[in-house]
């Protein structure tokens, strides 16, 4: 019999790729999808017509047992939250309640509906946000916490409850620590897909400049169709444990950019205006991954260099935008 995977945040980046790998491994694939017309859904079912859908939001703990329920999944992926660092310091609560109590509310709806002898599989989507002002480079599985957003103490939270939960009810409940992850599916806030899509709209002639924050700060940037790989990993092998997950390798916003407008034969500093009023009340400055025991426990290594991520969304994109699409309406994805 097929095993059968119940997917939060089916509609935003990770899922899909998700859905994707999973269906390509004979999976059924369902997926947790919120609101009465979420335009996203249909933009889904275009892509992934055999994902089936049970409506449920993190926000609602009935909601969450009935989808359980419903779809007796072996295997339940948290992908679904407040994603957006800026966000949550306009909508702290609203992030806690999401980000931070939507896994306690996901951990308890399969708590209750399976039992303590729950089999039941649960990957949570930690981040490397957590580690925030680091005290040591590169980030393994041991360096301690310090989450410098909202967002990233939500995180930490649903990193905790995920192992205690492990501990406490011997659930297969386990961590992901995914650093930056990134794809012409990526939404359109985040920095690199800001710059691909500025970068086709001034090559094409549709915008003058492009407006940006902290250019200084660095992270570890890696194509997101990798990484839900190592989500499958992590639900698959024979004991639960948490993983750092990324290149080993860091940029600076400088470096992306430089990339970007490179590789669309631009010079960026013609373009490209820093604006303080994008910095962050508190910046994580660096990030950088050591994936050893991603590679030696599972097997997972990322496989795009970072140039060539970046020049594929900038060819995405500029494709996108020729082609009429428009990336603010969640019409397209390629
Ligand atoms: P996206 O922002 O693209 O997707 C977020 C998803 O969460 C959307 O499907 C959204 O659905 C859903 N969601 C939001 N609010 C709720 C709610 N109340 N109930 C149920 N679902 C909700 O994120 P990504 O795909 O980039 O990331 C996936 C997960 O991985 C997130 O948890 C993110 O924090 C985490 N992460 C991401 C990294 C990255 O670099 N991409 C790195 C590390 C962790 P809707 O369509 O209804 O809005
Ligand atoms: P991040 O990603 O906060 O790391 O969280 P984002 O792409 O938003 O920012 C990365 C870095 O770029 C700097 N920056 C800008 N960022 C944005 N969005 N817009 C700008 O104009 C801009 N200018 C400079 C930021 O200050 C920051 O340092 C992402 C999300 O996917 C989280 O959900 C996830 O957990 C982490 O990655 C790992």
């Amino acid at each position: 019999m097929a095993k059968r995977a119940l997917i939060t945040g089916i509609t935003g980046q990770d899922g899909s790729y998700l859905a994707e790998h999973l269906l390509s491994e004979g999976y059924e694939v369902w997926g947790l999808v919120r609101g009465q017309a979420n335009p996203r859904v249909s933009r889904l079912r275009r892509l992934l017509g055999d994902v089936r859908l049970a409506r449920g939001d993190l926000l609602d703990q009935g909601s969450l047992i009935s989808a359980v329920e419903r779809v007796r999944p072996d295997e339940v992926y948290n992908l679904g939250a407040i994603s957006f660092v800026p966000m949550s310091w306009e909508q702290a609560e609203l992030t806690a309640e999401v980000t931070g109590m939507g896994v306690l509310r996901m951990l308890e709806a399969i708590r209750v509906i399976s039992g303590a002898s729950s089999t039941i599989r649960f990957y949570q989507a930690s981040s490397s946000e957590m580690f925030g002002q680091v005290r040591e480079t590169p980030q393994t599985e041991r360096t301690p916490f310090h989450p410098r957003s909202p967002y990233g103490v939500a995180k930490a939270y649903g990193h905790f409850l995920t192992q205690n939960y492990r501990e406490s009810y011997g659930m297969f409940a386990v961590s992901g620590i995914l650093f930056n992850h990134e794809s012409p599916r990526r939404g359109a806030e985040f920095v690199t897909r800001k710059v691909s899509l500025g970068v086709a709209r001034i090559k094409l002639g549709l915008a003058a400049e492009l407006r940006l924050g902290n250019l200084e700060a660095r992270r570890d940037w890696g194509f997101a169709g990798d990484y839900v790989r190592a989500m499958h990993l992590m639900l698959s092998a024979d004991k639960p444990e948490d993983y750092v997950i990324g290149t080993g390798r860091t940029q600076s916003v400088r470096e992306l950019v430089e990339a970007a407008f490179g590789a669309a034969g631009l010079n960026w500093q013609d373009y490209v205006i820093a604006d303080q009023s994008l910095h962050r009340p508190a910046e994580v400055d660096l990030l950088c991954a050591d994936p050893k025991k991603a590679r030696t426990q599972l097997g997972w290594e990322a496989t795009m260099p970072f140039e060539e991520l970046i020049s594929l969304m900038v060819e995405s994109d500029l494709r996108l935008l020729t082609d009429g699409g428009d990336p603010d309406q969640d019409s397209s994805w390629p």
